[in-house]
């Protein structure tokens, strides 16, 4: 396919991910600073006014067109103008996250469900590009929301009034999109600019474990590199008491490690095979510091899947779960289950009763991705 010749200033994601210009694009970027030279300009060119998206998008190669030999541009969304895709110079990968590596800590992801706060929830979230220690060999250039991934675990009850608004910090356009959420999604899980905000409410009309996520196009990127994480949905009934942990499954698409980080690999997300399969973030951070739970406990899983391309097969060795709800808690329930598959995008809520004292791997099933870092160890101590 014919390649556009890059503008001056603006990196694309095609020569992002060619390792040498990589480099040279890191080296540019200034490790003060998350800033992609060129890209404020181009989100200014593609702020609603400018004159139209047609114009945007015929000098504009959208990022996925990239990764597809043969495929023309495409407007992913084409109703957002802010798109990252619809961004004059195309998309950039997640690279520029340029901290120096050796500051960065490794902290393990708390899994534990947060208690309910007030059933008028109000949030209000920024969108942070930060350097990301995921193991002690490998840190990440994140997008993030709240500067982790995943993002925080919101927990609240069907009814509960959500006000969320999303402030955009970086340059690259972001969005919101909740699952618990049935609203116009081309007015709430809209992109916005640098500096911009959008908020919106909802009230959650069903229970479970459901996924956030950017939604901005191409939402295969900006799932791939970190924009996602869990919002849990009790019931106004409240279940039976458990231990309650939430689990979010991932993958990860790397490119090789250029000053100390790894940017996340759009070619390879769009070839699915990925790098690392992980729970909360990190690879088998809970085989080091496990789940502790005591004999007699029963514990809950929320296992939320965010992709963003496989299923998390979720089995606990050792254990069955008397219990999973495979929709909204408590009508969904099946009994004595050993395996079952979280689509992406999905949730699913796994409940066994530790009758039996010792250490229990739970694990994506699937076992070429529990290989790769989709395994923890549940401990039941007497
Ligand atoms: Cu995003």
């Amino acid at each position: 396919m014919a390649q556009q010749s890059p503008p001056d200033t603006t990196p694309r994601l095609s020569d992002l991910i060619e390792p040498t210009t990589r480099r040279g694009f890191l080296a540019n970027a200034s490790v003060l600073s998350f800033a992609i030279p060129g890209l404020g300009a181009a989100i200014a060119a593609c702020s609603p006014g400018d004159g139209g998206k047609a114009d945007t998008a015929s000098t504009a190669p959208a990022a996925a067109a990239t990764g597809q030999a043969g495929a023309g541009p495409t407007l992913h969304n084409p109703d957002s103008r802010l798109d990252t895709a619809l961004m004059k110079g195309g998309h950039p990968s997640s690279s520029g996250a340029g901290a120096a590596p050796g500051n960065v800590a490794f902290h393990r992801f708390d899994p534990t469900l947060p208690p309910l706060g007030p059933s008028n929830l109000k949030l209000h979230w920024h969108t942070k590009q930060v350097p990301i220690r995921i193991s002690e060999d490998t840190v990440v250039a994140g997008w993030t929301f709240e500067g982790d991934t995943p993002g925080p675990i919101v927990h609240c009850k069907v009814g509960d009034t959500v006000d969320f608004t999303l402030t955009n910090d970086v340059e690259i356009p972001h969005s919101m999109d909740f699952h618990a959420a049935q609203v116009n999604p081309k007015e709430a899980f809209r992109s916005v600019a640098k500096g911009q905000s959008v908020t919106f409410t909802f009230k959650p009309k069903w229970a479970g474990a459901f996924m956030y996520h950017c939604g901005t196009s191409p939402v295969l990127m900006h799932i791939g590199s970190g924009m996602f994480g869990a919002i849990i949905v009790s019931p106004k009934e409240p279940l039976p008491p458990a231990k309650e942990f939430v689990l979010v499954q991932n993958e990860l698409y790397l490119a090789d490690a250029v000053n100390g980080i790894r940017a996340y690999d759009y070619q390879k997300m769009l070839a699915t095979f990925p790098d690392l399969v992980v729970f909360n973030g990190r690879p088998n951070q809970y085989m080091k510091d496990p789940i502790k739970v005591k004999l007699g406990d029963r514990v809950r899983f929320y296992v939320v899947n965010m992709g963003p391309t496989h299923a998390c097969n979720f089995h606990v060795v050792g254990e069955q779960f008397d219990t999973v709800y495979l929709a909204a808690p408590p009508a969904s329930a099946i009994h004595g289950v050993q395996t079952w598959a979280v689509a992406p995008g999905g949730g699913m809520i796994f409940e066994l009763l530790c009758d039996v004292a010792g250490e229990f791997p739970f694990v994506n099933h699937g076992f070429g991705h529990g290989q790769k870092g989709g395994i923890g160890i549940l401990e039941v101590e007497s």
